[in-house]
């Protein structure tokens, strides 16, 4: 997602987070006053830098080409091949170092645990963006130039920005505060019976990006790419049947990154 992706995720999740949460994240992130949303893109904005560079690889994974599938250890590596250095990989990494550093109260410090709560909830944002987890050819749609009404972008930033961008103007008084309302009365109202669903781990798990990236990989398939062949001029028809998707995928990887935050600094609630 772009900036206003990564805030609504965040947003979002701060709503739901449990009063423990709360408190270990006001503690991770002092200068914030616990405004998570604050700090979400940060990511985005030190990957470019030469010292994080290692991380840039980490907001996305590549599936094989039109198989519409995914699998943690047939995908998760980087350009390189090593393996675990992908966004699914990058999720278990960080709830791992928040977990031993956070709970083991004698243990000595060994990891940046504000690194790694920013990281934390970055990454789970960008695994529910459909096209952070799609074709290996495509680079995630960054290679397919569209045009989004009459200007020239590429299918991933259509994802990533242009869809919430469109939606903030035509509907939401260019106001993504005005946005995330809407959503999360939609989690509260319509979704009602979802979010404890969307919230639930295999058992025993703190975390779990595999069934969201294979979620990420289907829509891809089925919402993303159809009909936006390269070239293609994408309008009213394709933002108004893919907006919901969009307004889902932020819903859920925000009640998903709260349910993950409790679990973590809440082992007993
Ligand atoms: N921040 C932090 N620890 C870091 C990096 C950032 O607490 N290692 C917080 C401080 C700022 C916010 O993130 O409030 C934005 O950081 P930056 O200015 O690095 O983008
Ligand atoms: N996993 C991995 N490398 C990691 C962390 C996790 O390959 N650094 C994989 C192994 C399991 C799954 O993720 O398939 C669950 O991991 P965990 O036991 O950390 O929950
Ligand atoms: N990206 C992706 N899949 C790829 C390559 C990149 O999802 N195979 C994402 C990462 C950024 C965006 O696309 O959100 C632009 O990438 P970059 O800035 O690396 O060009
Ligand atoms: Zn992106
Ligand atoms: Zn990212």
């Amino acid at each position: 997602w772009g900036k206003e992706g990564h805030y609504a995720t965040c947003k979002i999740a701060q709503s739901f987070l449990s009063e423990e949460a709360l408190k270990a994240v006001k503690e991770l992130l002092p200068e914030t006053e616990g405004d998570l949303a604050s700090v979400c893109s940060w990511p985005d904005e030190i990957k470019y830098m030469y010292k994080w560079q290692w991380t840039s690889e980490l907001h996305y994974v590549d599936t094989p080409d039109f198989r519409c599938n995914y699998e943690y250890c047939r995908d998760c590596h980087d350009s390189s091949g090593v393996k675990d250095r992908c966004v699914t990989g990058a999720i278990y990494n960080y709830t791992e170092q928040l977990v031993t550093g956070y709970n083991a109260s004698n243990s000595v410090v060994k990891y940046n645990l504000t690194e790694a709560l920013m990281f934390l909830s970055h990454y789970i944002g960008d695994v529910h963006q459909p096209l952070h987890v799609s074709f290996t050819s495509d680079e995630g749609g960054n290679t397919i130039t569209v045009r989004w009404y009459k200007r020239k972008t590429n299918l991933h930033h259509v994802w990533d920005s242009d869809i919430i961008e469109s939606a903030m103007k035509t509907f939401y008084d260019k106001d993504i505060d005005v946005m995330i309302s809407a959503i999360e009365k939609n989690i509260t109202d319509g979704w009602n019976n979802d979010i404890s669903s969307w919230a639930n781990c295999t058992s025993g798990e703190e975390v779990c990006p595999d069934p969201w990236a294979s979620e990420s990989i289907k829509c891809s398939c089925n919402y993303a790419y159809r009909n936006a062949t390269p070239g293609s001029t994408l309008g009213d028809e394709y933002f108004l049947s893919r907006l919901p998707i969009v307004e889902t995928r932020l819903a859920q990887g925000g009640v998903r990154l709260a349910a993950t935050l409790n679990r973590i600094f809440d082992p007993f609630p």
